[in-house]
């Protein structure tokens, strides 16, 4: 628990006491509590905490006004929100936490949990690597995205998405990578945008695709097969040409069109429907797969989704991430799993990097399993290794 500085306001006195032993056994050094939102605001303004517990029911200020100002002030670098109300309205709260851009660590009903805390706290850590990453943002032009497709910066890694039961590999994503001579790595968020807006995504999907096919050979030709997943821009589903570029090269490459599926974020599936419709179609009737992408980070509701012709439905990391500290996270989850199945598709979680989540994902028959818990996304021979050394030891540990 390092340094780690904690703030435990609630007003019942038990409640405060008994929080403020849980934090003790775990090993939190630096502990404070405070009666009430407004005496917790006065305390963490003379010294603002990692971490402030917040229980949402209390006198003179509640836990969810003083919530807001801990984000408007920044005075905490995340919280952890308690209640005994209804966990949809714990929920809420969470919600608007983040959308103030303060990281929530956990939204727990009471009595809070051992287990659940420890999980919790443990967040912090990477929520700093991840802040320390996002800081560095560096602007592409269009002219650098032409030099780099000429100059053959742009490579893809692959990640695996194995079964959650047994972990078989069963296929593997291409995420786009742009190893730059002076800039150093640029993450596909800086150029993908860049491209789109300046007519140059056609050009970079052929380019890629060309790259993953060629991939997909030669692992065909030594005889390791597993499908391959590939990221479409919703701007390429209003390209009545796709199809049949994508069908071509396909076969150019020998390649059977049901060892790849297309990835699409749901949010391409809002706009332009009917022409993205139809391009998906006609996909699937040449024997492709359809992944919807991204599901449940923005606003496709189920009717829209069946609409959809797709084979398998990728749950966010949103909806995944830390989905075991959230119990209410959980159910929506599992409403998302179930629809997924009536509706035939194949589901995926992404952004797995815990234990236990991991678990909760199994037991609620996700059937794949996508994130760092298990594997990052890596270069194609790196990804060989992979499969030869580490893949037997994650299987038995998890077994
Ligand atoms: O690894 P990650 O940082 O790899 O990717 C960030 C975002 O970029 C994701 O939303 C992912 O879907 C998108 N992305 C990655 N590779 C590609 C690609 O080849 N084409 C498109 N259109 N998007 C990609
Ligand atoms: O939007 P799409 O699902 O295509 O993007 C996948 C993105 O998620 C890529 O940026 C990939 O590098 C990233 N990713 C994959 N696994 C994890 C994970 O476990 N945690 C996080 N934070 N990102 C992940
Ligand atoms: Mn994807």
């Amino acid at each position: 628990m390092g340094e780690l500085n904690l703030l435990v306001v609630d007003d019942s006195d038990v409640q405060r006491q008994f929080a403020l032993d849980l934090c003790r056994t775990l090993g939190v050094p630096r502990l404070r509590d405070a009666r009430n939102g407004a005496l917790a605001l006065d305390q963490l303004r003379q010294q603002r905490a990692d971490v402030v517990i917040v229980d949402l029911e209390m006198p003179v200020m509640d836990g969810v006004e003083l919530i807001r100002h801990i984000a408007k002030e920044t005075l905490a670098r995340a919280v952890i929100i308690l209640s005994s109300k209804d966990p949809v309205l714990i929920s809420s709260v969470g919600t608007m936490a983040e959308a103030d851009g303060l990281p929530v660590l956990g939204t727990f009903n009471k009595p809070l949990k051992q287990d659940l805390l420890h999980c919790g706290l443990k967040q912090l850590d990477a929520l700093t690597a991840q802040k320390d990453k996002s800081q560095r943002v560096e602007e592409v032009t269009a002219r650098d995205i032409d030099i780099a497709l000429r100059s053959g910066y742009l490579t893809l890694y692959y990640q695996p998405k194995l079964t959650g039961k047994g972990l078989l590999l069963k296929g593997v994503e291409a995420l786009a990578r742009w190893h730059d001579p002076v800039k150093g790595t640029i993450s596909p968020d800086q150029f993908i945008a860049v491209a789109e807006r300046h007519g140059l995504i056609d050009l970079l999907t052929r380019h890629l695709l060309e790259i993953a096919l060629q991939q997909k050979q030669q692992w065909q030709r030594r005889g390791v097969s597993f499908n391959l997943a590939f990221n479409l821009s919703p701007l390429s589903l209003a390209d009545l040409t796709l199809v049949d570029w994508i069908a071509q090269l396909t076969a150019q490459y020998g390649i059977a069109p049901g060892e790849i599926t297309l990835e699409v974020t749901e949010n391409a599936l809002l706009g332009e429907l009917a022409s993205s419709i139809q391009t998906l179609a006609r996909l699937r009737l040449k024997g492709f797969g359809v992944a919807i992408d991204d599901y449940g980070s923005g606003f496709a509701n189920a009717q829209q989704l069946s609409r959809v012709p797709a084979t398998e439905l990728k749950i966010d990391r949103a909806l995944v991430h830390n989905v075991a500290t959230r119990p209410q996270q959980r159910t929506i989850l599992q409403n998302t799993v179930e629809m997924a199945h009536q509706l035939q598709l194949v589901t995926v979680a992404e952004g797995v990097e815990h234990r236990e989540d991991f678990d909760l994902l199994r037991q609620l028959n996700v059937e794949l399993i996508q994130g760092y818990f298990l594997a990052k996304p890596m270069p194609a021979d790196k990804l060989m290794q992979w499969m030869q050394t580490d893949l037997a030891p994650l299987r038995k540990q998890l077994r």
